[in-house]
């Protein structure tokens, strides 16, 4: 299979007429959809940063389709961006499926030439985020997510698989190389210098921007977490997990668009949910109609945060203690009760270091939203750009804390304590 850098002879990008033969002339789509073909409705509704996306209804059920660009939506095509990142995430949407199934979507249909995959219509699933700046709660969320994490991390890591197996898993995702470019850009690098593309509330984070750009010992931090997340190859992360990358009804949740899947640190998927959930908690003052309307709203994320985490170990340590089948560390190194011991102490001393890396990755995912090019409705339908700031400056203060002293975070409550506290500072402009 040959992964196209440019637009391959046959891409072309779809509009609703197309895709209304074309889906007709797809068994499985047609089947999906039922009726007459022209009688399927077709409306394209993307509102990510790269791709199109299409729902298409017929007489019996619907679909939904998204079909990957040879350039960044966001920005144009000024912006190349292989088209290979459709394989990448009927890759991982497959991979996912396996692991943790009932989480993603179904996929119907993929079309390497096209770019294209089908996939159950989610109804009436929304995202994630616009439900956060609604003020709606989720109360099977944590579970879902949790559950969505420590199976998808576990089961790819060197604690699950034998080497060469491992080593196979990475190879095949190596090509997405593009779309961790984006990330080491956009994520890693710009919000920390001069960069075309950079925005923020201005005038009133001017002189934050300023100082994020002079602050070595902020450079030094995220340099690190750069490196871990150029380097550390320790499982299939779905690369971009935000609250945009999550539909969710109050019963049921399912991760889409794994289109960033790479092998990676897995502090960088865990810190993209805790990093959103902050940013909608930090946010909600924007978007109360009076001072404490939304307290038991931010009361809920506060409690959700803390059992991301606590969830999550749980669940990863349980994995480790049921299902290691990995070549990293043998059993025959831990003989009798004491080898299990230790063991289980060395576990304990695992989940600590992830713990660290998860404070690094979520402040870089804090900081990326709100000095780099992509923002996220949470702060920007805050229409006060006052009161934008004023939320922007509490989270970029909570983050710049937990990404130079991520050490002094030894519990998840200490997140949520500083978060309160972030909540109640009032900035100066
Ligand atoms: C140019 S792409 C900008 C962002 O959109 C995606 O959702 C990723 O988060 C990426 O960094
Ligand atoms: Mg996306």
């Amino acid at each position: 299979m040959t992964l196209h850098a440019v637009p391959p002879e046959g891409y072309r990008i779809l509009r609703e007429g197309d895709l209304r033969d074309y889906l007709a002339g797809i068994p499985a789509a047609a089947a999906q959809l039922g009726g007459p073909p022209d009688g399927w409705s077709i409306n394209e509704v993307g509102d990510g940063n790269l791709n199109l996306v299409f729902i298409v209804k017929g007489a019996s059920d619907g679909l939904a389709v998204k079909q990957a660009l040879p350039y960044v939506r966001l920005v144009g095509e000024s912006w190349p961006l292989p088209l290979s990142r459709s394989h990448y995430e009927y890759l991982a949407l497959t991979h996912q499926a396996r692991l943790a199934p009932g989480l993603v979507p179904a996929v119907l249909h993929h079309d390497e030439q096209l770019a294209l995959v089908a996939m159950e219509l989610l109804e009436p699933h929304i995202i994630m985020r616009k439900g956060l700046v609604a003020g709606t709660i989720y109360p099977a969320f944590v579970d879902h997510i949790t559950i969505f994490m420590a199976r998808t991390l576990f089961f790819s890591s060197d604690l699950a698989l034998p080497a060469a197996q491992k080593k196979e898993a990475i190879a095949a995702f190596a090509g997405n190389h593009a779309l961790c470019k984006i990330t080491e850009d956009l994520i890693f690098t710009d919000p920390y210098r001069v960069a075309e593309q950079n925005r923020w509330t201005s005038p009133w984070l001017d002189a934050a921007a300023a100082q994020f750009r002079d602050d070595l010992d902020l450079h030094v931090a995220i340099s690190r977490l750069k490196l871990k997340f150029l380097s550390h190859a320790q499982a299939l992360l779905h690369g971009d997990l935000h609250t945009g990358s999550i539909m969710v009804t109050a019963r049921e949740t399912r991760v889409i668009d794994p289109e960033f899947a790479f092998y990676g640190p897995m502090g960088f998927d865990i810190g993209a949910v805790i990093a959103n959930l902050l940013m909608a908690y930090l946010a909600s003052a924007g978007h109360e109609s009076e001072p404490g309307a939304r307290s038991a709203f931010e009361a809920w994320l506060l409690e959700t945060i803390e059992q991301v985490w606590s969830e999550f170990a749980r669940k990863f340590l349980q994995l480790w203690r049921t299902e290691a089948k990995g070549d990293a560390y043998p059993v025959s190194l831990f003989p009798g009760e004491a080898g299990a011991a230790r063991l289980e102490r060395e576990r304990q001393a695992y989940v600590a270091r992830l713990f660290q890396d998860t404070i690094g990755f979520t402040a870089a995912k804090i900081i990326r939203r709100i000095l780099g090019l992509a923002h996220n409705i949470d702060f920007e339908l805050i229409e006060d750009t006052r009161l934008r700031a004023t939320c922007e400056a509490r989270s970029l203060r909570l983050a710049r804390k937990m990404m130079v002293d991520a050490a002094s975070f030894t519990t998840i409550g200490a997140v949520t304590q500083a978060a309160r506290a972030a909540r109640e500072w009032q900035p100066e402009f």
